[in-house]
């Protein structure tokens, strides 16, 4: 670099990453690379909307509600509406699962050979008061014979099934991070080019953290271990950081260390969090950086998928984080498992 700082590199294009890493599998065909194109034009024009929805009279509640019977806001329905759009002119998608649709959504494209499981605008009860929120997708292969109907059992695999994951953060920049089993990278968006550009090469999660995410709101729900844990947090003087944006406190850990909790409780028995488009892409992108998710006993990814909008409970973050929680579960377990047997003794 010169001293007058003239002609810096603009730097890696997402396009030019995903051209260079295809190249390193002798028998990609481009599908895949041509799928996360897609899926990264989508997210530049959300991007769009989103920084101008204030303006455009497009914040706010759709008046409607989704299969989760949760209130969707007019960006889900934009975003759901945008992703299926470019996914569908791509080609190679066969099929989509969305939180914002209660059945699968069979593109037409029936020569394509992959599904892609998304949350398209996570958080979103955020837009309103300027808050982070992101995308979450996940791609699995199709089983079912190119070119035949799709079936339940195309979108309904296991986590450790997925050949690509990756989420948009929509924050005080635009970043989309994905992988495809061979690392993490993250790209920032700069609109005046209307490019991501290489920005967090090779992410690793820090092995331990000081920060918990957990929406302590909700402490007379939780089952005890999660409150002592919590209460080991606080008396360690680890900071709280929960924003209600899941991507956002994910990719804050992610890069700082820390752990996000949303366990079960009396109000949510299986947790809140969906299995196949909010969990499993988390949990695969933060395993490649070194980290670990959990349901509380057992990897996100190896979590056997029985329905579309299926909820789980989440730990996911830093390992030795996570690992001290589940040790609280274990214990609690244990205690009452010894308990019982006293009763019946
Ligand atoms: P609660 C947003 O609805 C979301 O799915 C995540 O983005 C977020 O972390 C969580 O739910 C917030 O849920 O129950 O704490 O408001």
């Amino acid at each position: 670099m010169d001293s007058n700082n003239l002609g810096l590199p603009v730097g890696t294009t997402l396009d030019r990453f995903i051209k260079r890493k295809q190249d390193d599998f002798p028998y990609a065909t481009g599908e895949l690379s041509q799928l996360l194109r897609d899926i990264a034009l989508a997210g530049k024009i959300i991007n769009r909307e989103i920084s101008r929805s204030g303006l455009l009279g497009i914040g706010g509640a759709f008046g409607a509600t989704n299969v989760q019977g949760e209130e969707q806001q007019k960006l889900d329905v934009i975003a759901d509406i945008r992703f299926t759009r470019a996914l569908r002119n791509g080609g190679e998608v066969c099929a989509i699962i969305s939180e914002e649709e209660e059945k699968i959504i069979d593109l037409g494209n029936h020569s394509g050979r992959y599904v892609v499981a998304m949350d398209p605008l996570d958080g979103s009860s955020n837009i309103d008061v300027n808050v982070s929120i992101g995308t979450i997708f996940s791609v699995f292969r199709r089983i079912s014979p190119v070119g035949g109907p799709i079936t339940e059992e195309d979108v309904l695999q296991k986590g450790t099934e997925q050949v690509a994951a990756g989420y948009i953060l929509y924050g005080s920049s635009t970043m989309l991070v994905y992988t495809t089993g061979h690392g993490v990278n993250g790209f920032t968006y700069e609109p005046s080019l209307g490019e991501f550009f290489l920005s967090h090469q090779n992410i690793t999660t820090p092995k331990d953290g000081k920060i918990f995410s957990i929406n302590e709101g909700s402490w007379d729900l939780f089952d005890q271990p999660i409150r002592d844990y919590v209460q080991e947090c606080k008396e360690c003087q680890f900071s709280g950081r929960y924003i209600g944006s899941l991507v956002a406190d994910f990719h804050r850990n992610l890069l700082k260390g820390g752990i996000y909790i949303y366990p079960r409780s009396t109000k949510s028995p299986k947790g809140k969090l969906r299995l196949m488009y909010e969990c499993n892409a988390l949990a695969f992108i933060v395993e490649q950086a070194g980290g670990m998710a959990t349901d509380g006993h057992r990897r996100i990814l190896e979590v056997e998928p029985t329905e579309l909008h299926q909820r789980v409970p989440l730990f996911i973050g830093s390992p030795k984080m996570v690992e001290k929680a589940m040790e609280f579960v274990r214990n609690d377990a244990i205690s009452k498992g010894k308990k019982t047997q006293m009763k019946t003794a």
